[in-house]
């Protein structure tokens, strides 16, 4: 039986990585900080008590090797971020302790403890930053706008180096944005699709959002984990892009939201005044905030994730709108679980 390592277990992509390995018969560990929250999306995947849970913070250095020497891991993921891009710039110190520092940790206790255990980083499109409007593939120059992106190009580059320099089996996959009914409010997809379904059960009036015109290439979190589990199966390490290679802005997303919640919008004023107006009510329901702006904005990701389909096998299935339309649907079924459990 194979043991798998995830850190981050209990947020969206390790939970998903978790049911998918334990349905390859994994035995798996999942690494948080203590008083993390996130076990209900273990409990919604049906896999709660199924991982085995250990306490771990990339902050400290000994509870990495405690654990490597305690589960001797075959394959290990990180997860483990301050993931949000915005709160990198308040909190951009203790981002890149975690984010990049932390990294560093992991891959030395590695080196010591357990070096052919097969290592997979989790990099972002955040790293290429704004580069024009071409789709970014594995060659393409890196420039990131955030601290969080800038402490990411720390830890894809000193995973490759770790490759490089100790022959360890790590790898990067340069994720672009991938979602799902269980990501956290804090990710402008789940806001909107928990505030559409709120809006049309009159549970909410309104959703107040940042940029709309930001263009993001929205894949299925629930296929990305497959993509990643491929990448530490081949004879040789390698990085790869994971993306559906399709564009769309923030504002598409709503409008599909809105859709799929029964609620056709009409977009009225521009910039911070623009606003979403139900049709049928006439009632706003989409506002902009400059609360809810970035200092540096990565306006447009669309990725090419031709090596991962040529090489990996890979394929993300899920299109934009049926993406949209599973979030919402997943709202309404959260809505109406707690109307029973009342
Ligand atoms: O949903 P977001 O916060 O995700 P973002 O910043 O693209 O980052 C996510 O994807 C990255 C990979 O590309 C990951 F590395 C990262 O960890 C995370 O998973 O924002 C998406 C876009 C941005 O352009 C943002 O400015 O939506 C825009 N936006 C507009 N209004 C908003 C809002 N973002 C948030 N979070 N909240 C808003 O109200």
């Amino acid at each position: 039986m194979k043991k798998a390592l995830i850190t981050g277990s209990r947020g969206q992509d390790g939970s998903y990585l978790s049911r998918f390995l334990l349905g390859k018969g994994y035995k798996v560990y999942g690494a948080d900080r203590g008083g993390d929250t996130g076990i209900w999306r273990l409990r919604e995947l049906g896999i709660e008590g199924k991982v085995k849970e250990i306490s771990l913070d990339l902050l400290e250095p000994t509870n990495i090797m405690d654990a490597l020497e305690k589960i001797r891991p075959d394959e290990i993921y990180n997860f483990a971020a301050q993931s949000i891009v915005k709160l990198s710039f308040d909190q951009p110190v203790l981002t890149g302790e975690i984010n990049a520092l932390g990294v560093t940790r992991l891959l030395e206790a590695i080196r010591k403890v357990c070096p052919r255990a097969r290592f997979f980083q989790a990099s972002t499109a955040e790293l290429f930053g704004s580069t024009g409007s071409a789709q970014r593939n594995e060659t393409t120059a890196f420039h990131p706008k955030s601290p969080y992106a800038v402490a990411k190009l720390y830890a894809h580059w000193i995973t490759v180096n770790y490759r490089q320099a100790y022959g360890l089996y790590a790898v990067c996959a340069i994720l672009f944005n991938h979602e799902s009914p269980l990501r956290g409010e804090e990710f402008v997809t789940r806001k909107i699709a928990a505030a559409a379904a709120r809006i049309s059960r009159g549970l909410q009036q309104k959703v107040v959002v940042g940029n709309l015109d930001a263009c993001r290439d929205w894949g299925y979190a629930g296929e990305y984990v497959e993509g990643m589990w491929r990448m530490l199966q081949k004879p040789k390490a390698d990085d790869y892009i994971l993306a559906t290679g399709k564009t769309h802005t923030v504002r598409e997303f709503i409008e599909a939201a809105f859709a799929a919640a029964g609620i056709k919008l009409a977009w009225r004023g521009k910039g911070l005044g623009e606003k979403g107006v139900a049709s049928a009510s006439g009632k706003t329901v989409v506002e902009v905030s400059k609360d809810f702006y970035r200092p540096a904005e990565v306006e447009r990701l669309q990725g090419n994730s031709s090596k991962a389909v040529n090489k990996l096998g890979w394929k993300p299935k899920t299109k934009f709108k049926k993406l949209v339309a599973l979030m919402v649907e997943a709202e309404f079924s959260r809505l109406d679980k707690k109307k029973v459990n009342l």
